[in-house]
């Protein structure tokens, strides 16, 4: 079996692959960055060219961007987490895949405008407010599917990873409590070993521990 390394920095949506690499319980290398310059060093942007995390080296190769690193770790690990082609759940598992990420950037948007711009004259209590609202909509779609349901499909998958990770970002700036069925899987997800794994400081400092600029307050 090929070597396999992650880069990754702690709560970043790097967590997706490494929650789903503990889920699979297959041996790799963890390597954690520090958000900033060291993203940016020429031996980094040759894995990686936009200096971004995660970054996935495998079989000799290497693969970023989440939803393909999803894909690929599924189909390569034969795992009951994917939906092959075929399978009677795959379209929906493709749709939640691609899912999380429209949660997880409306979630980016609200980390930099909250916590990445510094001073509050720079932020925009416009873009804030619009996309707190938006990411509102796209949490009650996750809502209304996961009424009755304990994941999103007919069992827990590689998408509730995905999802599930764009999710606890997005409480951060929207609670959850108005959202029964979601919260209850949340608190499902949270039990899980693998994802409080993944959410391991290791050391690095949390981003979200600042505090939040008045408009939600
Ligand atoms: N669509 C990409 C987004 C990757 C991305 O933007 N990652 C952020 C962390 S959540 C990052 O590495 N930011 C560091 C930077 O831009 O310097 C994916 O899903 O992998």
């Amino acid at each position: 079996m090929s070597e396999i390394v992650l880069h990754h920095c702690h709560q970043a949506r790097s967590v997706r692959s490494l929650w789903l690499l503990y889920e699979l319980d297959v041996p790799f290398t963890l390597v954690m960055h520090d958000f900033g310059k060291e993203l940016r060093s020429e031996a980094y942007l040759a894995k990686h060219p936009l200096g971004r995390v995660p970054c996935l080296e495998i079989d000799g190769r290497v693969l970023f961007e989440t939803g393909a690193i999803t894909e690929y770790l599924c189909e390569k690990f034969e795992s009951s987490l994917g939906r092959k082609a075929g399978d009677p759940e795959r379209m929906e598992w493709l749709q939640w895949l691609h899912y999380a990420e429209t949660v997880a950037v409306h979630g980016a948007s609200l980390t930099q405008q909250h916590i990445v711009i510094f001073e509050d004259k720079d932020r925009s209590p416009m873009v804030m407010k619009l996309e707190a609202r938006r990411l509102e909509k796209a949490l009650e779609v996750l809502d209304a599917q996961l009424q009755g349901r304990k994941y999103l499909l007919s069992d827990f998958s590689a998408v509730d990873v995905s999802v599930g990770y764009s999710v606890f970002v997005a409480q951060h700036f929207v609670g959850l409590g108005q959202f029964k069925a979601l919260s209850g899987w949340m608190a499902r997800l949270r039990d899980r070993g693998a994802f409080a794994k993944a959410l391991l400081s290791n050391g690095k400092t949390s981003i979200y521990q600042r505090e939040f600029y008045g408009i939600l307050n």
